[in-house]
């Protein structure tokens, strides 16, 4: 060993140290110094000297959860957690390449070359160059000549492209172009007819159509730049009395959670424990939530049109579309702000400033309340208002924003909420009247010569719920309607209704579309019980039950076959958490939650883990012009049984 491989290997030993004594939490994402070893020790390998490496995902090898939760419970601050490691992609050389990289150890301690179908998201880089190519492409010149437009004020967006039932496919985007010339909302303004196909490991078009001509959407009308948004000012005042974060961990009021962020789901919250005041201690109610995939097919069966049957999250990421929240728009003034991280396409750690942000809500709501007057000479009351922490994220995913909360109330609900705002998907039309309007435009006018398509939304929440420990079943109580007189024949009612209660023995019988029959849905503890004998448990209390509509047979449906249910309930295993699959680029439907669920494993008092879909139908309205005013969805985990009785009148 010469002195300055020595050298080296002395710093590396001591970044080490460095590294795991400031690694407060095993669940803690990569930091800048981890994204820039990780690279570090794969350019080093024979991956290196690969042509093209480029690096697709980086994120914390998720840990054994039997590790996790020994070390959580032992005295785990004097004991740095040993098992940092980072998974990651790459592609090298034409190939996907799947690696778990030992930070400790400096070394790669596995690397398998990935064959199946799909591809991993793309990254900022190839969408970047991709979105760039049409601008010199001298057919595509010539189209914006023969429209009369000029070149300088074109802007062009890349397009996954789904997978149709072709035998071979590549890494592909299609490219569509759209014109400024007067406006900053380019989504309003499409230049239609012209289809291209990029390669995306050649970095070329191959494949370019010029169909029809439209006429291009006017400019005027169309900003989205509201006056109170436009003079919006930054400094943002953080008078944070209530709650507090220590490295990635949150504490507030009765509530305890993790809070990392990576570039595929964005917000992740683990570790989520109640304190019971009871009991006098923390409970666990949540391992692991985030965002786990995202299905937005438009309606559109034509050329340039039909392919547009998105997965975000697996395609690009939530993470990797984080935008900085503005302060006073995006979150309140009492808002506490968190950096993001994530790795670049060089494996280069990326900043997201203020890619989260965490605030105490005081909506007006009332928590509780009541008010006795059967007390003689006496008007009693007792209230109190609802207050919560919210987490917040906004992914700005092209043309439309998710807002994506995480919402504590000391009732011990956690609430989710997904609000999608932003600017409609649009195409350019001759029609300027909907009267006038032959065949099928596939949505709605919503300005002369613009048509916004009609799509779905569903964001699909990967929930590993460990309710007061980590074995639980899921329990459908079904509301059935009863004849009175069978139990009770002096009844002069005839009917009431009664609770049958299933616990779901197999993944099978926990595959649930909702509104078919009245029932609730509970993740519960069966081996802990309330003092009274109840089941410990937490109750899903679902949004708008919407599915999707497509035919089971659809290229885009066999993709994102999930969507079919809005509710599974799958045995836990930790490499089971991208519900359309971890390739979801080109994907076939060979993996995912729908495939997983086939194999119909026991899930009665197991390790399980609940997945939920939150849906919208869109059918644009005139309103949602030139960008729509928020709409929202999401769900609620409550307490069911879970204390012994209301959590807001035992603390303190
Ligand atoms: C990561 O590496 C780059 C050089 O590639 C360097 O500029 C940067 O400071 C490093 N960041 C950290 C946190 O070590
Ligand atoms: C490397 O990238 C260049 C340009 O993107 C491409 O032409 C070439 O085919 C790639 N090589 C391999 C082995 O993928
Ligand atoms: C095209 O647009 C650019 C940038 O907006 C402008 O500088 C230029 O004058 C325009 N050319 C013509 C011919 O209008
Ligand atoms: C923040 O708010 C506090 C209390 O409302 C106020 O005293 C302080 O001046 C504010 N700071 C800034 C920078 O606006
Ligand atoms: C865990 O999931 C992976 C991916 O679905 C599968 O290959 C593996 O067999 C599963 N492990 C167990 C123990 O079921
Ligand atoms: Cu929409």
């Amino acid at each position: 060993m010469s002195m300055k491989s020595l050298f080296v290997a002395l710093v590396l030993v001591l970044q080490c140290c460095f590294i795991t004594s400031s690694t407060n939490h095993p669940l803690d994402p990569l930091t800048p110094t981890e994204f820039n070893r990780t690279r570090d020790i794969i350019q080093k390998s024979r991956l290196g000297s690969l042509p093209n490496l480029t690096f697709h995902y980086v994120d914390v090898e998720e840990p054994e959860k039997e590790d996790v939760l020994k070390w959580l419970s032992s005295n785990h601050k004097q004991n740095p957690f040993p098992h940092r490691q980072a998974k990651v992609v790459v592609r090298a050389g034409g190939q996907t390449h799947e690696l778990v990289v030992d930070l400790a150890s400096s070394s790669i301690k596995s690397d398998h070359i990935y064959t199946g179908h799909g591809f991993p998201p793309f990254t900022y880089a190839e969408l970047s160059r991709a979105s760039k190519l049409p601008l010199s492409y001298t057919k595509f010149k010539e189209s914006i000549t023969l429209r009369g437009l000029n070149i300088s004020e074109v802007s062009c967006v890349p397009f996954t492209v789904g997978w149709f039932g072709e035998h071979v496919t590549r890494r592909a985007l299609k490219v569509t172009c759209l014109y400024r010339g007067g406006t900053f909302n380019v989504f309003s303004r499409p230049i239609e007819g012209i289809t291209m196909e990029v390669d995306v490991d050649d970095m070329k078009i191959i494949t370019y159509k010029d169909r029809f001509i439209a006429p291009l959407p006017k400019a005027e009308g169309t900003d989205f730049q509201t006056a109170k948004g436009k003079s919006s000012s930054l400094s943002g005042n953080s008078s944070n009395t209530g709650w507090a974060i220590n490295g990635h961990t949150v504490k507030w009021r009765n509530w305890e959670f993790h809070v990392a962020f990576n570039a595929r789901a964005g917000v992740i919250i683990s570790t989520a424990s109640v304190f019971d005041a009871r009991k006098g201690k923390f409970r666990r109610v949540m391992y692991r939530g985030h965002v786990s995939e995202t299905f937005v097919p438009y309606m559109d069966t034509t050329k340039e049109w039909y392919f547009r049957t998105f997965m975000d999250i697996g395609e690009f990421g939530f993470g990797r579309s984080a935008d900085s929240l503005q302060p006073l728009v995006d979150c309140p003034e009492n808002a506490e702000f968190l950096d993001g991280f994530m790795a670049g396409s060089g494996g280069q750690p990326q900043k997201v400033e203020r890619a989260i942000c965490i605030f105490e809500r005081y909506s007006g709501d009332i928590a509780m309340r009541h008010t006795e007057i059967n007390i003689p000479g006496k008007v009693v009351r007792g209230g109190q208002p609802e207050s919560s922490l919210v987490v917040r994220m906004v992914a700005t995913v092209g043309n439309y924003d998710y807002v994506l909360d995480w919402e504590f109330k000391q009732s011990g609900t956690i609430k989710v909420g997904v609000d999608l705002t932003g600017i409609l998907e649009m195409k350019a039309t001759p029609y300027t009247k909907n009267d006038n309007i032959i065949g099928n435009v596939y949505g709605t006018l919503v300005s002369e010569n613009t048509v916004a398509v009609n799509h779905d939304h569903y964001l699909t929440y990967y929930l590993d719920l460990d309710v007061d420990g980590s074995d639980n079943s899921f329990l459908k109580s079904k509301l059935q309607t009863t004849r009175a007189t069978t139990a009770n024949p002096l009844s002069p009612r005839r009917s009431y209704w009664r609770v049958v209660k299933e616990t779901a023995k197999t993944e099978a019988d926990a595959r649930i579309r909702l509104g078919l029959e009245p029932a609730e849905l509970l993740v519960v503890n069966p081996n802990k019980r309330t003092r009274l004998g109840n089941q410990v448990g937490y109750r899903l209390i679902t949004g708008q039950p919407v599915n999707s509509l497509l035919a089971d047979d659809d290229y885009p449906q066999i993709r994102a076959a999930y969507t079919k249910h809005q509710v599974w309930v799958t045995a836990y295993n930790k490499s089971e958490r991208w519900a359309g699959g971890f390739y979801s680029d080109r994907s076939r439907g060979d993996d995912g939650l729908a495939v997983w669920s086939q194999r119909n494993r026991a899930i009665e008092n197991k390790d399980i883990v609940l997945w939920y879909t939150v849906g919208f139908h869109h059918i644009p309205y005139q309103e949602d012009f030139p960008a729509m005013p928020t709409i929202h969805g999401g769900f609620e985990l409550r307490p069911a049984n879970f204390f012994e009785s209301n959590p807001l009148l035992s603390q303190n």
